[in-house]
């Protein structure tokens, strides 16, 4: 078990604490997948409990007794036969992330990277955030006894997020900048080592977000998709859930991959927009704008990792509009009964775009990843919604309106 650079090959140890290689390039872990393979069958790991921690030789732990979790992972695999007929498509399967114990994906990588920070004997660990990694990450460090430090663009944060920051004790500081901007703050504080950093650039993060991948294939009886479709904000989500499959390939638990599909926001492209250039270098956008405030990101750090994901698997990148993804978070609520905040609807909208341009076909198992729940923005549900009917205690007046359609 190493970290590796992904650009030049260098490695570490893993009680190194450095974040990106002395080039410059992404850091990621290895391990002896043959070692793994002669460890690990199919019949052991269904012999576990389903979560992030049933995948133990594939993660990054050296003292079992240092895990610090709260049951994450897991998550419902849902067929939703209502949207297959509304979109015509032969097979779709929703991998609902909003079911996490802080309500995101982030849940499955800070149990991983917390459970680091312990083992190196930190103290007091940090992030940027948008909203998720900020809730997730307090309450690990709740949980562990840790200092928490967490720098969040003000005004652009979803109110349930940052109830849950807040709630969970750490300290919370806005900043008169966006995400991009906290991300460089954080990096120089982890720089300085005055803080433990838990954003998607620590690559033990990633490592329990891999996990993703894993639940799908174990969750479809070891079948794999043909595509798995993936909202992408700092690019982290998509480069995981990759090098989950890669891995599971590797050991010999499935022998196929998925057409990995990432989507953004209109406002905030740049990694569909080197795609669309076949570029393998970003753009960066100074001012990225959305109504899904959790992928609101410029400068995603992981996007060399993730490009990687979608040109090596031939899978696709594409843009949504705010339109679509408030069409597609309602679509997603009324046909299947799942409730996600509008970052997460991004899949099912980009589902719908690439579908209408003929790129995804209508034959091919799709898995669609919703990465945060409803009730984390509630504003901009009822903002979605219409107003309630209001009315006296009066039963007539009521009987009225059940009549009405
Ligand atoms: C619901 O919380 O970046 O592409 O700081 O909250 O791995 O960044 C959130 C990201 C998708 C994008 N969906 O994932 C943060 C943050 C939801 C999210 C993403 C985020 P990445």
């Amino acid at each position: 078990m190493l970290q590796k650079c992904i650009k030049c090959g260098k490695t570490y140890d893993v009680d190194e604490i450095i974040y990106t290689c002395e080039c410059g390039g992404l850091l990621e872990i290895v391990y002896d997948y043959e070692e793994i393979k002669n460890r690990i069958s199919k019949e052991t790991l269904r012999k576990r409990q389903i979560g992030v921690w049933r995948y133990l030789e594939y993660l990054p732990v050296k003292d079992e007794r240092k895990i610090v979790t709260l049951f994450e992972g897991g998550t419902p695999l849902y067929r939703c036969k209502n949207l297959e007929k509304e979109l015509g498509v032969k097979e779709l399967y929703v991998k609902n992330e909003g079911a996490n114990p802080t309500g995101s994906f982030k849940d499955r990588g800070m149990t991983v990277g917390v459970t680091r920070a312990n083992e190196l004997g930190v103290e007091v660990v940090g992030c940027a955030s948008t909203g998720n990694t900020s809730a997730s990450l307090a309450a690990y460090s709740a949980r562990s006894g840790k200092k928490c430090i967490v720098l969040l663009p003000e005004g652009k944060v979803a109110l349930g997020k940052l109830a849950q920051a807040m709630f969970y004790g750490a300290k919370v500081i806005q900043i008169n900048g966006n995400f991009d901007d906290a991300l460089e703050m954080v990096k120089q504080l982890a720089r300085e080592k005055l803080i433990y950093l838990l954003n998607s650039i620590n690559p033990f993060r990633l490592e329990g977000q891999k996990t993703i991948g894993f639940e799908i294939c174990d969750q479809l009886n070891w079948q794999v998709p043909d595509r798995v479709i993936v909202p992408v904000g700092n690019a982290g989500n998509i480069s995981a859930i990759w090098k989950g499959f890669r891995e599971f390939e590797a050991t010999g638990i499935i022998d196929e991959l998925p057409k990995m599909t990432g989507i953004q926001a209109e406002g905030a492209k740049p990694i569909v927009e080197a795609f669309k250039r076949k570029a393998k270098d970003i753009t960066p956008y100074k001012n990225p704008e959305t109504i899904a405030t959790a992928i609101r990101i410029g400068n995603p750090v992981n996007a060399p990792k993730a490009l990687e994901a979608i040109y090596s698997s031939g899978g696709y990148a594409e843009a949504v509009s705010d339109e679509e993804i408030v069409e597609a978070q309602k679509l997603l609520a009324r046909k299947e009964g799942i409730f996600v905040e509008p970052a997460s609807a991004s899949s099912i909208a980009g589902l719908k775009k690439l579908l209408d341009e003929g790129i995804i076909d209508r034959d091919e198992r799709i898995v669609c990843i919703t990465t945060g729940h409803g009730l984390k923005d509630p504003d901009a549900a009822i903002r979605a919604s219409e107003e309630p009917i209001k009315i006296e205690c009066d039963i007539d007046v009521l009987k009225k309106i059940l009549k009405e359609d």
